[in-house]
């Protein structure tokens, strides 16, 4: 695959310069003179690699930003040049995520070196990030659901607890719970009630907003964590929620199999711990089930 490498320089000399020994090793070159025309360049072809002047009209640092800052540029490495790197440019270059420099004058080698050994850095990263978002992706969802795990959900609550106590902003949790999901297994087998626990994520998730989390907490348990919701706003959520439930349809083989939820509802209060929050839910939850089920309890604490 060929690669195509952006140099940005207002010296027409110097660009001629670096240009032949890249495309002697087989790389495509195009050339800018200034930021503007370099960020057009950029946008309108994917470039593996930019080698940029500091001292580039326009600023070479304000480009190097400008691609850092952009999500379709993000990931170009840059190399910047500099007849002085003792003056903290390229420093500061370096930590606003410059990948390498050259110092002027540049020996044309030097460059084809660098933006070899820039470019296997810049691949090396790309499958190092690719590889982290599949564990990230794979230790966060479910499988039979696709929805955040238990595990993730609690790391993540465990943020926002502390988030809530910093800025004294709403928090909220609503536990649910599939009524008499045994009966099902039981009655149609275990990949109806696989079929069924896929429905009643599908339409707790139409019911819910984007802020809202929702995860799976066990076999038919799921957990919604109701970020900047208070209790009433909470207990309007989950039993929005439970009435979608209860008139979805969901029948198999012309057979239609009654599906309802129960759920209980607790705010965060000053001083709770995040388990403090998740019991009051749950004996909310408790509550709910005891008084026949189909219905959103809220917790008494803060109810
Ligand atoms: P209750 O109203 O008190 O919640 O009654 P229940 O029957 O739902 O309660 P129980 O906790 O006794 O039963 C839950 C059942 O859910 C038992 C378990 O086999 C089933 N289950 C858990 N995970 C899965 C799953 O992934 N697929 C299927 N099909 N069943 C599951
Ligand atoms: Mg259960
Ligand atoms: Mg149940």
């Amino acid at each position: 695959m060929t690669e195509r490498v952006l140099i940005a320089d207002k010296s027409d000399g110097l660009r001629q310069s670096l240009r032949k020994p890249l495309e002697i090793e087989g790389f495509v070159v195009s050339e800018a003179r200034d930021a503007r025309d370099a960020l057009d360049r950029l946008h309108a072809r994917d470039h593996d690699l930019a080698v940029v002047d500091v001292e580039l009209p326009g600023g070479g640092l304000a480009l190097l930003d400008a691609i850092k800052t952009d999500p379709d540029l993000a990931s170009t490495p840059v190399i910047l040049m500099s007849d002085d790197l003792a003056d903290g440019t390229v420093l500061d270059g370096l930590d606003r995520g410059a990948t390498d420099c050259l110092r002027k004058p540049v020996e044309p080698i030097e460059a084809v070196v660098r933006a070899k050994a820039g470019l296997r850095m810049a691949h090396l990263t790309r499958r190092l990030r690719e590889g982290d978002e599949r564990l990230t992706e794979l230790a966060a969802t479910d499988d039979l659901t696709g929805l955040l795990t238990r595990r993730f959900l609690e790391s993540h609550l465990r943020g926002l607890v502390a988030a809530a106590g910093r800025h004294g902003r709403p928090l909220s949790v609503a536990m649910f719970d599939v009524d008499f999901f045994k009966d099902v297994n039981d009655k149609h087998g275990h990949g109806v009630g696989d079929f069924v626990l896929k429905t009643v994520v599908e339409r707790m998730q139409s019911r819910l907003r984007t802020e809202d989390l929702l995860g799976r907490w066990g076999g038919e348990e799921f957990m919604v964590v109701l970020p900047d919701v208070d209790l009433d706003g909470a207990l309007t959520a989950a039993e929005g929620v439970r009435e979608a439930i209860e008139e979805t349809e969901v029948s198999v083989d012309g057979e239609h199999i009654p599906v309802t939820i129960s759920g209980g509802v607790a705010t965060w209060t000053r001083g709770d711990s995040q388990d403090e929050l998740l019991d009051r839910a749950d004996a909310a939850l408790y509550d709910a089930k005891a008084a026949g089920r189909n219905q959103v309890h809220g917790d008494r604490v803060t109810r």
